[in-house]
C-alpha cells in the first residue's frame, strides 16, 4: 500500500512535471565542496528542497553525496555518481527490480530499499534491511521528487570531503552541529542516559569520545540527525553495531529517543574516591571465620563459574556431576570472573563495578564479601606470584573501570580498597590528552609480582608491580591503540593482546618488559585469551577469531625454537562468518574451538566451528547448538576431556532463556544440556582459570 501511495503521488508529480516548461526545471549542479550552501531554484525543482529532504530522512548519516553537508557516511552506498551507475546496471542487466529508468529506480531505491540491494557499502556488501522503508513517508511529495532529481543528476557532481578521521563508519570529524540540538523530556532523557550506559557505553565510551565504535559527540552525530541516527541504531551495521530495533531490544520510538540523546552533550558521569567504596564495602564472613579446608566432597577445582548476564548472578556448577551446585547475586551484568591463586576463591566483576567474592571451599559456595569500586568495570585480577620476592598467593586483587577510568588495589580476601590509580593521561602516538582511557584486560604474570594492565584508548601496556602496592611501580610500554582483550602465550612469558580496532595484536615479553612486536591481523580481532596450540608445521603458535572477518589467524609464539614463524601470522584460517567473539583449545585437545556469536545472520551466531590441529588450512566441522539464541565462549573441564558452551537466550522468553551444551572434546558428540539458565556468556573453570590454561 505505502509503495503504491508513493507510486502515486509519484506519478502525479511526473505529470506536473510534463506540463511544465524546460525552463522551469533545473539540473543541478553539486556545489564544489561539501559544505557549500546550494542556490534555491525556482519552480518545481529545488536543490534547497533536495538538501532538506537530505537532511530530514538522516541520509548522510549512511551514505556520500556530493553537495549534501555532512554527507560522507559509508554504511550505504556512495551516491556520488548514482545516476550514471543506475544507467550502467539498467542497461548490463546488474539490476533485479522492477524500474525501468534512473527515476524510477531511485524512487524505488527509497520507497522500498529492499527490491534491490546494492553491491557495495563503503568496500562491504550492502545488507538487506539497513535502509529504512519508512523513509518515503517522511517526506513530501516535491521533496522526494527533489532529491531524485538532485541524485540522478550527480555525475557532474563534485566528490564529497571523505571522513577525516580515516574512514571509521558512518564518522565525520570537523563537521559544525547542524540543525536544532532536540529535545527531550525529562523522563526520555533519564531513560536514554541508563540504556546508553546499559548498552552503547561499552563501544562508544561513557564521554561518548568513541573506540570499539566510533565517537558520537554532537559534532559528529547533529549533522546525521535524528532520522539518520534513529535507523543505524535501529538496523545496525555491517561493522558490527547490533541491530537494536530489529532484535527487539528498542522499539522505534525508543531508537529516536536514543537518536535525540546523542546529539546532546553527553552528561558528565560522577567520580568515585576511595571513601565511597568503602562506604559500599561489606564484609559477610570475616576471615577468620571461613573454613580452614575444603567443607565439600566435590572436586571444587572442577568448578565452573557462570554468568548468569542478565539474573544479576553467577551458577556454580560442579564440572563432574553437571549440577547446578548454586546460584549466587553478584553485580549488573556480570562480564568476567577470576580465581584466587589458590582457587579457593571466585572473583565475580559486574558492568555496575560491583565486585563479589565467593568463597569455594564452603558447602555451599557463597558471598564472602563486596564493594563497589567504579560505575563501569570489564576486568579483574588477582596476585598469582610466589618466589624469592614474597608470597602474594591469594593476597591482593585489582579491579579494572571503564569509568571512572581508573584502577583500584585491594586485600584479597577482604576487598579492602587501599589504592586507586588512574588512567588518564596522553595517548602513546600523537600524545594528546585523553579523558578517558578505559581499563581493558588484566592479568597477572606467574614469574613476577606484577600486573599487565591494558589502557584502551591511550594505547599503553602498564606493568603494575605489586611488590609495594602503595607505592606502585608501573612501567609504560608504548603498544597501539584500542587495547581489549589477550591471554599468555604457552609458556607465559609472552601476552598477547588484541588492539581491535587497530586490526593488530601486540606482543608483551613481560621477562624483558618491553614490546616484543605488533602483527597485522584482519579486522577487530578478539580472541578473548586466545588459543594456544602447536601447528604441525610452524610449531608453537596462538590463535585469534575475528569480529570484522570470518578468518582465524594462528601467529607463532616460538622465537627460539621457529625464528622463522615468530610474531608473524602463518595461517589465515576461513570461517563461514564474522562476529566471532571467543576461540578456546586444551593442550590435551586435538581441536580448536570457535563462535560467531555476533554474526547478523542467527543461524551462524549459534553455530560453533572446530578446526583439526592437525589439518589446519580449514574448518573440520560447524554445526548449530540450539535452534535459538546465540552461542558463545567455550570452556573446558579440568581434566580437558569436555567442551561447554554457552546458547544466550533471551531472559524474558521462558523456555529460551538460555542453556549450556556440553560436548565430548575427543568425538565431538554432545554429551549432556544444562537447560533454563538465565542468559549464560562466559564461563569459568577454577582450575583452568588458575592455571591460565587455554
Ligand atoms: Fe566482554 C572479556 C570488554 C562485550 C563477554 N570483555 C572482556 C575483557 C574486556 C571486555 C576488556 C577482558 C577482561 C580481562 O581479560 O581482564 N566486552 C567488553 C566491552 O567493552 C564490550 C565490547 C562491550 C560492552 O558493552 O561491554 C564487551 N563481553 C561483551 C559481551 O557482549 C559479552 C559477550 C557478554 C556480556 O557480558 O555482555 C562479553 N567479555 C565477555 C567474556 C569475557 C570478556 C565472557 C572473558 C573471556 C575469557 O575467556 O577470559
Amino acid at each position: 500500500m505505502k509503495i503504491l501511495k508513493v507510486f502515486i503521488l509519484l506519478l502525479a508529480g511526473l505529470l506536473l512535471l510534463g506540463a511544465c516548461t524546460a525552463a522551469q526545471t533545473t539540473t543541478p549542479a553539486a556545489p564544489a565542496t561539501a559544505t557549500e550552501k546550494a542556490t534555491p531554484v525556482p519552480g518545481l525543482y529545488s536543490q534547497e528542497l533536495a538538501l532538506e529532504a537530505f537532511k530530514k530522512g538522516g541520509c548522510s548519516a549512511c551514505h556520500i553525496i556530493p553537495g549534501v553537508p555532512g554527507a560522507a557516511g559509508v554504511l550505504g552506498p556512495d551516491l556520488s555518481q548514482i545516476g550514471s551507475v543506475v544507467k550502467e546496471r539498467l542497461d548490463t542487466g546488474g539490476y533485479s527490480g522492477s524500474a525501468k529508468t534512473v527515476e524510477d529506480y531511485l524512487h524505488e531505491a527509497i520507497a522500498n530499499p529492499d527490491a534491490f540491494i546494492a553491491p557495495d557499502c563503503g568496500g562491504k556488501t550492502c545488507q538487506k534491511g539497513l535502509m529504512p522503508a519508512s523513509l518515503a513517508d517522511s517526506l513530501t511529495t516535491q521533496e522526494l521528487e527533489a532529491a531524485v532529481t538532485y541524485l540522478k543528476s550527480l555525475p557532474e557532481g563534485a566528490a564529497a570531503a571523505p571522513p577525516e578521521n580515516g574512514g571509521k563508519e558512518g564518522e565525520e570529524k570537523g563537521q559544525t552541529p547542524q540543525g536544532e540540538t532536540p529535545g527531550l523530556s525529562d523522563e526520555e532523557f533519564a531513560w536514554a542516559k541508563q540504556t546508553y550506559f546499559e548498552r552503547c557505553a561499552g563501544c562508544h565510551g561513557t564521554l561518548r569520545k568513541g573506540a570499539t565504535g566510533p565517537a558520537l559527540t554532537p559534532d559528529l552525530t547533529q549533522p546525521k540527525g535524528t532520522p539518520g541516527l534513529a535507523a543505524i541504531i535501529f538496523n545496525g551495521t555491517t561493522g558490527g553495531m547490533p541491530d537494536w530495533g530489529k532484535q527487539g531490544f528498542l522499539t522505534q520510538e525508543q531508537t529516536e529517543s536514543m537518536a535525540k540523546f546523542l546529539q546532546i552533550d553527553p552528561p558528565t558521569p560522577p567520580e568515585l574516591s576511595l571513601a565511597q567504596m568503602k562506604k559500599s564495602w561489606k564484609v559477610f564472613i570475616p576471615v577468620e571465620q571461613r573454613p580452614s579446608k575444603p567443607e565439600t566432597t566435590r572436586d571444587w577445582e572442577n568448578y565452573f563459574i557462570v554468568t548468569l548476564r542478565d539474573a544479576g548472578q553467577v551458577a556454580i556448577i560442579d564440572g563432574d556431576t553437571h549440577e547446578v551446585v548454586t546460584s549466587v547475586d553478584s553485580g549488573y551484568a556480570v562480564h568476567i570472573t577470576r580465581m584466587s591463586a589458590t582457587g579457593r576463591y571466585a572473583y565475580v566483576i559486574g558492568r555496575d563495578g560491583k565486585l563479589a567474592l565467593i568463597d569455594l571451599w564452603m558447602e555451599k559456595p557463597d558471598k564472602v564479601a563486596e564493594v563497589q569500586l567504579c560505575y563501569d568495570a570489564r576486568s579483574v585480577e588477582v596476585s598469582k606470584y610466589k618466589g624469592d620476592l614474597g608470597d602474594f598467593t591469594d593476597k591482593y586483587a585489582v579491579v579494572g573501570c571503564y569509568w571512572p577510568p581508573h584502577f583500584v588495589m585491594m586485600d584479597g580476601q577482604t576487598l579492602e580498597p587501599f589504592k586507586i590509580v588512574s588512567t588518564r593521561s596522553y595517548t602513546y602516538d600523537t600524545e594528546e590528552y585523553h579523558p578517558e582511557p578505559r581499563v581493558a584486560s588484566i592479568l597477572a604474570s606467574h614469574f613476577k609480582p606484577e600486573w599487565i594492565i591494558n589502557i584502551k584508548e591511550t594505547g599503553l601496556v602498564w606493568i603494575v608491580n605489586y611488590t609495594d602496592p602503595v607505592n606502585p611501580t608501573i612501567k609504560m610500554i608504548e603498544a597501539e591503540r584500542f587495547l581489549h582483550d589477550g591471554g599468555w602465550d604457552s609458556t607465559k612469558r609472552y601476552f598477547m593482546v588484541a588492539a581491535n580496532q587497530s586490526n593488530r595484536v601486540a606482543v608483551i615479553d613481560a621477562e624483558e618488559g618491553k614490546l616484543e612486536a605488533l602483527v597485522d591481523t584482519p579486522a577487530i580481532p578478539h580472541p578473548g585469551r586466545g588459543a594456544n596450540w602447536i601447528d604441525p608445521e610452524f610449531g608453537p603458535v596462538w590463535s585469534t577469531s575475528h569480529l570484522g572477518e570470518g578468518a582465524i589467524v594462528a601467529i607463532g609464539t616460538d622465537p627460539a625454537g621457529h625464528p622463522e614463524s615468530a610474531w608473524k601470522v602463518v595461517r589465515d584460517i576461513p570461517l563461514p562468518g564474522a562476529g566471532s567473539l571467543f576461540i578456546k583449545t586444551h593442550p590435551k585437545s586435538k581441536w580448536i574451538w570457535v563462535d560467531m556469536t555476533l554474526n547478523p545472520d542467527p543461524v551462524l551466531a549459534r553455530t560453533v566451528c572446530v578446526i583439526d590441529k592437525e589439518k589446519p588450512d580449514e574448518v573440520y566441522k560447524c554445526w548449530e547448538t540450539a535452534d535459538y539464541g546465540r552461542a558463545v565462549h567455550f570452556e573446558y573441564n579440568k581434566q580437558g576431556t569436555e567442551v561447554w558452551v554457552s546458547v544466550w537466550g533471551d531472559a524474558s522468553k521462558p523456555g529460551q532463556t538460555g542453556e549450556i551444551v556440553i560436548y565430548d572434546d575427543a568425538t565431538l558428540q554432545e554429551k549432556s544440556r544444562i537447560k533454563d539458565l538465565v542468559t549464560p556468556t562466559g564461563k569459568f573453570n577454577v582450575y583452568n582459570t588458575v592455571f591460565d590454561i587455554y
